[in-house]
């Protein structure tokens, strides 16, 4: 299937290779790379290839898509060894919720000990 692209979104640049990203897993229909700015010792956005703009509307497209980005994010707490001690996954979704690219994707977080509350 093709996939649809945002020639303005930065994160369908990585998608497309136009700009640079340390990818840790792929797929045929996700990604999953560093983020540019770490809020812990592991920080990994795992996104969709194609372009939704948020996790709600990918949800409502494409239900198996969305799945897949948790299946994905489980992979990768596997991988960087996080799963053990537990991990956060986080998905901003809207401007007031700390969303700043819009394209759906879900943080994983690990490697440190997270307070209990939300926020
Ligand atoms: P959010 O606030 O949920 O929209 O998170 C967007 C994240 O994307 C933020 O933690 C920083 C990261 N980010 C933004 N631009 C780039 C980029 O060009 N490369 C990488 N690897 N991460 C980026």
């Amino acid at each position: 299937m093709a996939e649809q692209l945002d020639p303005d979104c930065v994160f369908c640049k990585i998608v497309a290779g136009a700009i640079p990203a340390t990818v840790v897993r792929e797929t045929e229909r996700t990604l999953a790379f560093r983020d540019i700015s770490p809020q812990a010792p592991t920080h990994v956005l795992v996104i969709p290839k194609a372009h939704f703009p948020n996790a709600a509307t990918l949800a409502a497209a494409e239900p198996e898509l969305a799945a897949a980005l948790l299946t994905e994010a489980a992979g990768v707490a596997a991988d960087e060894k996080i799963a053990d001690h537990g991990y956060r996954l986080i998905f901003n979704t809207g401007a007031g919720a700390g969303q700043t690219v819009f394209h759906a994707h879900v943080h994983v977080l690990g490697g440190a000990s997270f307070h209990e509350g939300m926020v």
